[in-house]
């Protein structure tokens, strides 16, 4: 079966929420060398498209759920290929977390994972994290960037009262913020100095930054 075709009918068997039918495509690719980041672009947009069938009233609450749960089992799968095929040797230190209101985590992880990869010290917050918590780990772990993670529309003003806390005390650090439904005008808003909607393109931006 041709690579597009297995593709298209991987965003579909999470959009439609089929998690053998996941799993088996990722391994099939997986055993073909596939580039893992594709397989995970894929299944990003499968996940697209379950929030939009949530936000149409065409799935419940459970099925933002259970699509959560597949792209965790998908990233167990694809973590090895991640870690084989993607290395590096930088040195720097990355605070992250998912801040105050929001739980979302599965891009945050593999954010972190990717920074690893390339050798990166991750301080990883977890979810929900408030502004002050952010401020104490950092004066605690004096990391190199500040990296803030949030997909609700809530999260917006968690960033912004993160990033006036650092800029009130006077903290100087690269911050960095993430998330599929970022905007420029979120990122205006926030007040960050970087704004990102891709981990891998996250990674490089901090590559650059630690230069
Ligand atoms: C799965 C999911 C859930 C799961 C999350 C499981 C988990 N452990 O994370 C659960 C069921 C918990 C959930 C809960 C809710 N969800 Co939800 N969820 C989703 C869904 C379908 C997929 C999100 C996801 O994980 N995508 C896959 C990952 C890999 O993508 P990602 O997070 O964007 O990350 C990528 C990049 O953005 C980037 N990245 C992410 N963070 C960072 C950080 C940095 C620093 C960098 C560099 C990069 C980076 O790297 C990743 C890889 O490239 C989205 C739909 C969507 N379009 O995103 C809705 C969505 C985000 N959820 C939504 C909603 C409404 C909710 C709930 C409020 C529902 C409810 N009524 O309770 C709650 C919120 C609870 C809370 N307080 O946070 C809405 C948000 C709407 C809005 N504008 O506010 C969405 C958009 C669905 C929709 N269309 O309505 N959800």
């Amino acid at each position: 079966m041709s690579r597009t075709k297995t593709h298209s009918q991987l965003i579909s068997a999470i959009a439609d929420l089929n998690e053998e039918l996941a799993l088996n495509l990722i391994r099939e690719r997986l055993a073909e060398n596939d580039d893992p980041l594709i397989l995970i672009a894929n299944c990003e947009k499968g996940l697209q498209r379950v929030g939009e069938r949530y936000a149409r009233h065409k799935y419940y609450l459970s099925g933002l759920i259970m699509g959560g749960e597949i792209f965790y089992e998908v990233m167990e799968l694809i973590q090895p290929a991640m870690q084989d095929r993607i290395s590096g040797t930088s040195s720097g230190r990355v605070l992250l977390g998912t801040v105050e209101g929001d739980i979302h985590d599965l891009g945050k992880n593999i954010f972190k994972l990717l920074l690893s990869c390339y050798k990166l010290t991750v301080y990883d917050l977890g979810v929900d994290v408030p502004p002050e918590e952010f401020l104490r780990q950092a004066k605690k772990l004096q990391p190199d960037i500040l990296a803030l993670s949030g997909l609700i529309t809530k999260s917006y003003d968690s960033m912004r009262e993160t990033i006036r806390l650092f800029r009130q005390e006077r903290y100087r650090i690269p911050i960095v913020i993430g998330g599929s439904q970022l905007s420029e005008e979120v990122f205006h808003y926030t007040g960050a100095d970087y704004w990102v909607n891709k981990a891998d393109v996250g990674v490089k931006l901090c590559l650059r930054l630690l230069k």
